[in-house]
């Protein structure tokens, strides 16, 4: 026996506003050019949508900072075009995840407003203010802070942004420091603050109210900061005090209490957490633990990095994805729930980064998506992700918009860490602005993302005229067609949504072969990652089972299982009999 829910048979897709489709002709996808999509995304045959931020924002961090979170942005549209959207999906038995931003808000928020503006004010312990400390003592150097040369401090703690740089600024009319762990324009909001927790849990009720069907939570781990705002362990750590306010203290009190009041039962929450061990995964999404549906974690994520962190490179091998992977099938198997992803709108292009985006860009892309729909848990499609879209060959600096990325490469070069000649290689190859130029629809000048004089926000890939959804669509044979046939199996077959999961040959480099099982049913997957014939040796026990091949990305029909040569990028899913 198993525990149904909604949420782990779905298949989610996740649009990212800015770049999906633009029905008013500035540049900048929005809310109608969305609705205009609906039809796409149900012909697609996906379950649920995560709507990436759309409220109110100055747009520091493109709508993670949020300044309203009951008025949808202006440049999106209006509250009736998010109602008209949620109907569209709804109609087609499409759910709708917001996102949830809570760690932090804008400081264009009328409560940080408040707090900044009056220090006697209720709204200041919304945020984390403290007057600093003498330099003396500490190994920080007050160069390093943005103050009036008059000033001879340093923030309370040592604590650094994820963006790169200090987590602390400086205001000069209280003479405080305030905490942001991401842009200074993003202050962490206290929730050690009960009006704080209240007004969320409003909030995010309202939002309920509205319709909605769960919350994708944004760095939701990070909301709980410890007692006296400690330094952290490790001086040399890539985000230092990380091991202070990632997973704190309170943080499994205040996701209980959110669960207790605003979630019912069909509710789906999806957790964004970096740093994550699957011990505190269950924590966080098993039976005795805070209630989340489930997680984002990073690990595999991490294998192409150095201890040095994001800015830097090595080479990832797909026995480690492998086992990274299987890590957590297995350490989420009996409590809490996967959420299969290799891509997202902070992230490179999967197909670039863990397939080939050039010669075989179709069977790798088709592998992928064999692998993602194939293991246990709930898959998330990033857009165009079905289309096989690539990265973006970025020249300069000047083309990237991401506030993340120029930050970070500015601390990086400020602290040496990174070689100038590396930079350009890096930026290309890891930017989250690969992920956020428009969506290809078609093969006109701005590939149907916009069809007014103004130029899309970041620039179309040029690989459009042959990357795009209407000549996807045409082509049976294409990596669209094939994640409609994955999303429509899945729908029609509960051991690939509730099945065990076996790992067999876990030393082989390329090969990564498994089964699902439950019941009678069982299927084996076989998957050759690499661009080169691998031969498949398959274990005693199944060698000459009968078998129907369910889903192969090259031609191929009745066989069984056999000793093979798999072609480069094959993927195979066999219906063991
Ligand atoms: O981008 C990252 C990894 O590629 C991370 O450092 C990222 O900032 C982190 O995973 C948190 O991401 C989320 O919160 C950020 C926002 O910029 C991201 O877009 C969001 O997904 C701050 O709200």
């Amino acid at each position: 026996t198993f525990d149904r829910a909604w949420w782990k048979e779905a298949v989610v897709y996740q649009v990212y506003p800015r770049s999906f489709n633009d029905s008013d002709g500035d540049g900048l996808g929005d809310i109608p050019g969305i609705i205009e999509k609906v039809d796409y995304l149900a012909d697609l045959g996906i379950d649920c949508l995560w709507l990436n931020p759309v409220y109110d924002s100055p747009g520091v961090d493109n709508g993670y900072d949020i300044a309203d979170y009951r008025t949808i942005l202006d440049e999106f549209g209006t509250m009736e075009d998010w109602e008209a959207l949620r109907d569209a999906l709804h109609e087609r038995g499409i759910k709708l995840i917001m996102d949830l931003v809570v760690n932090h808000t804008s400081d264009e928020h009328a409560w940080f407003v408040n707090a900044r503006e009056s220090p006697e004010n209720g709204h200041r312990d919304y945020y984390w203010w403290r007057e600093g400390r003498d330099p003396d003592g500490t190994d920080l150097d007050p160069d390093d802070y943005d103050t009036p040369a008059d000033v001879d401090e340093v923030p309370p703690n040592d604590w650094e942004s994820f963006f790169g740089g200090p987590a602390w600024s400086y205001d000069e009319d209280s003479s405080e420091w305030y905490l942001h762990i991401f842009d200074e324009r993003m202050p962490d909001l206290n929730w050690e603050t009960e009006e704080v927790r209240e007004e969320v849990f409003e909030m995010m009720e309202w939002w309920f109210d509205k319709g909605i069907d769960g919350f994708r939570m944004d760095v939701i781990n990070l909301i709980s900061k410890p007692d006296g705002l400690p330094d952290g362990a490790d001086p040399d750590a890539i985000v230092r005090g990380s091991d202070k306010f990632v997973n704190g203290p309170r943080v499994h009190d205040y996701l209980s209490e959110l669960h207790d009041r605003v979630l019912d039962d069909e509710a789906m929450t999806v957790g964004e957490m970096a740093e994550l061990s699957v011990e505190e995964a269950r924590q966080y999404t098993g039976r005795d633990g805070d209630g989340m549906s489930m997680v984002f974690t990073f690990d595999h994520m991490r294998l192409d990095m150095t201890d040095a962190g994001r800015w830097s490179y090595r080479e990832w091998s797909p026995r480690e994805l492998k086992a990274t992977m299987t890590h957590w099938q297995e350490g989420l198997a009996e409590e809490g729930w996967n959420s299969l992803f290799l891509n997202n709108h902070d992230e490179p292009r999967q197909l670039s980064r863990f397939g080939d985006d050039g010669r075989y860009r179709r069977e790798s892309a088709k592998l992928l998506a064999t692998l993602l729909h194939t293991l246990r848990g709930t898959p998330y499609i990033y857009q165009g992700e079905e289309l096989g879209m690539t990265n973006y060959p970025f020249d300069s600096l000047d083309e990237v918009r991401d506030v993340d990325t120029i930050k970070n490469v500015r601390a990086a070069r400020k602290a040496g860490r990174i070689r100038e000649d590396d930079v350009m290689d890096l930026v290309r190859y890891r930017t989250r602005d690969n992920a956020r130029t428009p969506m290809q629809w078609d093969d006109s000048e701005h590939a149907g993302f916009t069809e007014g004089e103004a130029t899309p926000w970041m620039p179309v890939n040029p690989n459009k005229d042959e990357v795009n959804a209407e000549v996807a669509r045409s082509d049976p044979e294409s990596i669209w067609h094939f994640y409609r046939e994955l999303i429509s199996l899945r729908k029609e077959r509960d051991v690939l949504v509730y099945g065990d999961y076996d790992l067999l040959l876990p030393d082989h480099e390329t090969l990564w072969t498994y089964t699902r099982t439950l019941g009678d049913d069982s299927l084996l997957v076989v998957l050759n990652f690499a661009g080169e014939e691998t031969r498949f040796d398959p274990p005693e026990d199944l060698r000459g089972t009968d078998a129907e091949l369910l889903v192969s990305n090259y031609d191929a029909n009745l066989v069984s299982v056999e000793t093979t040569v798999l072609r480069p990028w094959e993927a195979r899913v066999y219906d063991l009999q």
